[in-house]
C-alpha cells in the first residue's frame, strides 16, 4: 500500500469512528431530561403495558386546535418514541374541540381510552367524557359509544379529567370532575357503561378540600392514595395535593401538597399521574409544568420525576428537576 492510500484509509477509518462515537454517545443518555419529549403537551396519563412505559397527554393548544392526541412509549423512561394521533376527532362523531386529559386502562384484552371533549359549559351542550377502544396501546382508538359516557354536569362537576381505577377485587371506578367538584362512579365490567352503587345512587361526590380537577388514585399497602390538582392550570400556582383513606370512596382528608412550582426550574407543575417502576416501591410522578419565562397558558411540557413514600406511608414532596429520571428498563417479568 502506498503512503497516499494509507493516509486516505486512515482518514476514512477515523471519520467512521467519529460518526460511530457520536451515535454511540447519543445512545448513552444517562437520564430522561425534563421535558421527557419535545412539544407542548399536558395532563399526562402514565401507564405500563407489558415491558413498555406509555404516556398519553393532552395536546396543549387553543381549544379549537385540540382535535387529536399523540402518545409516547419507552422501554426505559429515558428514550421515548412518538406515536402520532392515536386518537383523533375523525373517529369521534360528537367531539369538535377541546379533546382533553386522557385516561387509559387495559381490560378484556383491549385498551380503553377515556377522554374529555368539547369543554361543555351547561347541560344543553353536547360533550363530556367519552371512551374509545383499540386492540393495542398505539391505537388507532375508535369511539365506542357514538355519544358521551358522561355528558351531564352532576354535583357541579364538569365532565372532564376522568381517571379509571381498578380495585383489588376487580371492580372499576371512575373519578372525574372539573370546576372544583369530584365524583366517583362505578363502572360495569365492559367499561362502556356505569352502574348504580348498592344504595341506588350513581354519582357520589367525594370532593376534598381545595380540589380543582385532575383526580388520580393509587393503592399501596391496602391504603387508597387520592390525589388531585389545585390552583388554576393557566397560572404558576397549579399544584398537586393528596389524601389517604381506607376506602375508595373516602373520606379524603387533605394532607398537603406533593407537587408544585420551583421558581428556579418551572412553574404551574400539576395535573399528574403516577407510574410504578419494576423495583420494590419504585414510583414516578408524571406531570406537566410551564418552562421558566413562558407565560402562555398552553406552554406546558410533560416531565417525569421520582416519587417517594416515607417510612410512615406518607408521600414526600416531589423534587422537580431538569435531569428527569434514570433508566429503569422493564422486563416482561411480573412487576414487584
Ligand atoms: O388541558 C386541558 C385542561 O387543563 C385539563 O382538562 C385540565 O385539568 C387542565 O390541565
Amino acid at each position: 500500500m502506498n503512503f497516499k492510500r494509507f493516509l486516505f484509509l486512515g482518514m476514512v477509518f477515523s471519520l467512521s469512528a467519529s460518526v460511530f462515537s457520536q451515535q454511540h454517545s447519543s445512545d448513552k443518555k444517562q437520564t430522561s431530561g425534563n421535558p421527557v419529549f419535545p412539544g407542548w403537551y399536558a395532563d399526562p396519563e402514565g401507564a405500563v403495558f407489558g415491558n413498555e412505559y406509555w404516556i398519553y397527554p393532552t395536546y396543549s393548544a387553543p381549544y379549537d386546535q385540540q382535535t387529536f392526541m399523540d402518545a409516547f412509549s419507552s422501554r426505559d423512561l429515558v428514550h421515548w418514541k412518538k406515536h402520532p394521533r392515536v386518537l383523533s376527532i375523525e373517529n369521534i362523531s360528537w367531539v369538535k374541540r377541546a379533546l382533553w386529559a386522557p385516561a387509559i386502562i387495559e381490560a378484556n384484552k383491549k385498551y380503553y381510552f377515556f377522554f374529555g371533549g368539547n369543554d361543555i359549559q351547561n347541560n344543553n351542550q353536547l360533550g363530556g367524557i367519552g371512551v374509545a377502544v383499540a386492540d393495542n396501546p398505539a391505537g388507532p382508538f375508535k369511539d365506542a359509544l357514538g355519544k358521551p359516557l358522561i355528558g351531564q354536569i352532576v354535583n357541579g362537576a364538569q365532565p372532564i379529567d376522568q381517571f379509571v381505577f381498578k380495585d383489588d377485587d376487580g371492580q372499576y371506578y371512575m373519578y372525574y370532575g372539573g370546576w372544583g367538584h369530584c365524583n366517583i362512579v362505578k363502572m360495569a365490567p365492559d367499561l362502556l357503561s356505569i352502574v348504580p352503587f348498592a344504595d341506588g345512587t350513581t354519582y357520589k361526590e367525594i370532593t376534598p378540600e381545595n380540589y380543582v380537577e385532575g383526580p388520580f388514585m393509587l393503592k399501596r399497602n391496602g391504603k387508597y392514595y387520592f390525589m388531585w390538582s389545585e390552583g388554576g392550570w393557566g397560572g404558576p400556582n397549579y399544584s398537586v395535593a393528596y389524601a389517604i383513606s381506607d376506602s375508595p370512596f373516602g373520606p379524603f382528608k387533605r394532607i398537603g401538597k406533593i407537587l408544585q412550582q420551583n421558581p428556579e426550574i418551572a412553574t404551574g407543575a400539576g395535573h399528574h399521574s403516577v407510574i410504578k417502576g419494576p423495583g420494590k416501591d419504585e414510583w414516578y410522578m408524571v406531570y406537566h409544568r410551564r418552562p421558566l419565562g413562558e407565560k402562555d397558558a398552553n406552554s406546558r411540557v410533560v416531565c417525569v420525576d421520582r416519587l417517594y413514600f416515607d417510612n410512615d406511608g406518607y408521600i414526600k414532596p416531589v423534587k422537580i428537576t431538569f435531569e428527569g429520571v434514570k433508566a429503569s428498563p422493564l422486563s416482561s417479568k411480573k412487576q414487584k
